[in-house]
């Protein structure tokens, strides 16, 4: 159940301030009622969105392998620094454990550990210092003789120059160098040294993981520094600190956590910790594998005017990130390349030739500058067979940092071909990053155009898109491009959910994402099924409902995300899958499978996570609103890069080769 005062928006903070006003005075009978209402909105609150449970677990932190360190009613676990006991300095009162009176001294938890993944959150008094130690060993007189240290304080009124989540004297926050790339590339300014901290009294999530491959350091879910303990980096620095004196400091690979009572009050809650094993990995949180596996679906495929060279010779990649049907009954198969060629074949597995049906390499930029541009999406018109339509996403050439959606018609006399002059552009959409394009469109069973927006790119949504419905950035977008309206190429549905609200965007169908890859359509029930890219902890899928806010970013996942005073319009709406960052780290959404080949794979939704290379498959309950099984393909362990349907929906999806081999199909393993 919700816990609302871990929701970061201003949603259900104010109603809380506006409860406690009403408990000073003596009330009367609009008071009541007032409050009643306030009771009701709480509750339909709770009732939208599950959110991170106090002092439990989530779903996917219970398959995950997470442990609760804090039982938020009791000490047990926990005891002072030497000693047996716990003394009466702290206190457990509201699922909350506290530093209640001078001389509580330093608390350690009564189990070591060695590779671990810990997250806390920490409410830190005014000016207040306090911190979380690791590997602290009990033959020193004080913990951080030994146990390094991820400083706490209030970075406001604080007086010690390390801020809340640097490593004492050894590592501050580091901006990543794609983050760098992504600005430079456009001039933008960006913060050089994050501060993700909330201001005093209100909650803030630290997470550390100790691994040997590679150690990092998170504050509300905004990344701050990778490390290596007891590698040469690491010995100069700790030989350039205070640190140094001590013989011990940082040396024990196992040891206890701790948390520093520095003398001010603070306050702890949701501390969990996941053990990681020797390598660092963590267990697949699946339910075992499926019977399937991939294969090459078209093993004699061959490309028209593809050769897999450049005009200099040198290797070029063919990578086909839309895989369709026209819906015509034809049974051909329409593949549009990043690059900006679109390709028809006949589908069938002794397919050879895939012809060039429509080719706009001219009009597209090309991805090998810009690795998330390009001819990113591809969607035939419901009424192809009638008008001859198909749409496309892609990132002009002509002028860059646009997407554009447009439309094309395959020619009168020849199925096999489309015209490129055939162009009507429906809709050009600014991108401030060259990162988080979106690029996914789709017809829903109602015959509008959905197409997939991200928050227009850089890190940490540094413009603020998500939660803003003045920018399609951050949206799905719903048009009728069957109708004209205000000197445009599409119309707005009248059901359009933003229509009446003051500044919103008409054509947003639903907001808070931070970029969709993909945006898919259930042919049977036509729910729209959108994967999110997470940035640094999480992966979500989500079921998008018309009007919905999908959190980001004031949430990646069910987490609540960096400090930002962007406040939640609505409510947001958890996704029904996430994953994090040690099983995956970049999703590629796939289908609900429709097809006949498989019937054991009916109605499961399958994607893949583009980094580690997996294929997952989930059995959504959609009477009870969650995913019962999560389970395993077998795959190359390749890169997905997208997924694609035919029209028996039979599913199918591409690998970047230079072959050209590179359409899987999924199939039952014999
Ligand atoms: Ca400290
Ligand atoms: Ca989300």
């Amino acid at each position: 159940m919700m816990n609302f005062s871990t929701v970061p928006g201003a949603l259900s903070r104010p109603l809380y301030f506006s409860f406690l006003q009403l408990k000073a005075r003596p009330m009367n009978l609009s008071h009541r009622i007032v409050l009643l209402a306030f009771i009701l909105v709480l509750k339909s609150a709770i009732s939208c969105c599950a959110d991170v449970p106090l002092n439990g677990l989530t779903e996917a932190e219970k398959r995950g392998g997470w442990k609760l360190l804090f039982d938020g009613k009791t000490t047990d676990g926990w005891r002072n620094y030497r000693k047996e006991e716990m003394g009466g300095g702290w206190a457990v009162a509201d699922g909350v454990l506290e530093r209640v009176n001078d001389g509580a001294g330093d608390i350690v938890t009564t189990e070591q550990f060695e590779n671990f993944e810990l997250s806390l959150e920490y409410r830190i008094s005014k000016g207040g210092n306090s911190g979380l130690m690791f590997h602290v060993t009990e033959n020193e007189p004080t913990p951080w003789m030994s146990g390094p240290e991820v400083q706490i304080q209030d970075n406001v009124d604080g007086h010690d120059p390390q801020k809340a989540g640097w490593l004492y004297q050894l590592y501050k926050p580091v901006k990543p160098a794609w983050a760098t790339k992504f600005e430079n590339q456009v001039g933008f300014k960006g913060i050089d040294v994050d501060d993700a901290t909330r201001p005093v009294g209100q909650w803030n999530q630290i997470y550390l993981r100790i691994s040997p491959r590679q150690c990092e350091v998170a504050v509300n879910g905004v990344s701050y520094y990778y490390f290596r303990k007891g590698e040469k980096e690491w010995d100069k620095r700790v030989a350039a600190s205070k640190f140094a004196a001590f013989a011990n400091f940082g040396k024990a690979k196992k040891g206890y956590i701790c948390l520093q009572d520095h003398g001010n009050p603070v306050a702890f809650r949701n501390i969990k910790i996941r053990t990681l094993s020797d390598d660092g990995t963590v267990a697949d949180p699946i339910d075992g594998q499926l019977p399937l596996r991939g294969t090459l679906a078209f093993p004699d495929l061959k490309w028209e005017g593809f050769e897999g060279v450049d005009e200099n010779g040198k290797t070029r990649n063919i990578r086909p990130m839309s895989l369709t049907h026209a819906g015509d009954g034809s049974n051909r198969m329409f593949a549009g390349t990043q690059r900006g060629a679109i390709y028809v074949f006949s589908n069938t597995p002794e397919a050879s030739q895939a012809k060039l049906f429509l080719d706009i390499r001219e009009k597209v930029n090309d991805w090998k500058n810009d690795n998330e541009e390009g001819l990113l999406g591809l969607a035939f018109h419901p009424h192809y067979t009638q008008n001859g339509y198909l749409y496309v996403y892609y990132s002009s050439a002509e002028e860059p940092r646009v997407s554009i959606v447009s439309r094309f018609q395959a020619s009168g006399n020849n199925p096999s071909i489309a015209d490129p002059d055939s162009e009507q552009i429906v809709m050009k959409i600014p991108q401030p990053f060259s990162n988080h394009n979106g690029g996914s469109i789709a017809f829903g069973h109602d015959g509008c155009l959905y197409i997939g927006l991200g928050d227009g790119g850089g890190r940490n949504d540094p413009l603020g898109h998500g939660q803003n419905l003045k920018t399609w950035m951050g949206s799905i977008l719903r048009i009728d491009v069957d109708n004209k309206q205000d000197g445009n190429n599409y119309a707005i549905p009248a059901d359009n959910p933003f229509t009446d609200r003051e500044g919103a965007r008409p054509e947003i169908f639903a907001y808070g994402l931070r970029n969709v890859w993909r945006l898919t359509v259930d042919r049977k029930t036509g729910d729209i099924w959108a994967a999110d890219v997470g940035q640094d902890f999480w992966e979500e899928v989500n079921i998008v409902r018309s009007g919905g806010n999908y959190g980001w970013s004031v949430r990646e996942a069910s987490y609540p995300f960096n400090n930002k005073p962007v406040e939640a319009i609505d409510a947001p709406i958890e996704p029904v899958w996430e994953y994090d960052h040690q099983i995956g780290k970049s999703i590629t959404g796939g289908f609900v499978y429709r097809g006949t080949r498989l019937p054991e794979l009916q109605g499961w939704y399958v994607y893949a996570d583009f980094i580690s290379g997996s294929i997952r498959a989930l059995k959504y309950d959609a009477a009870n609103g969650r995913v019962t099984q999560s389970r395993g393909i077998a795959s190359t362990g390749l890169p997905v890069l997208a997924f694609g349907e035919d029209e028996a929906g039979e599913l199918y999806y591409t690998l970047e080769t230079v072959s050209g081999k590179g359409v899987y199909r999924i199939e039952r393993v014999r």
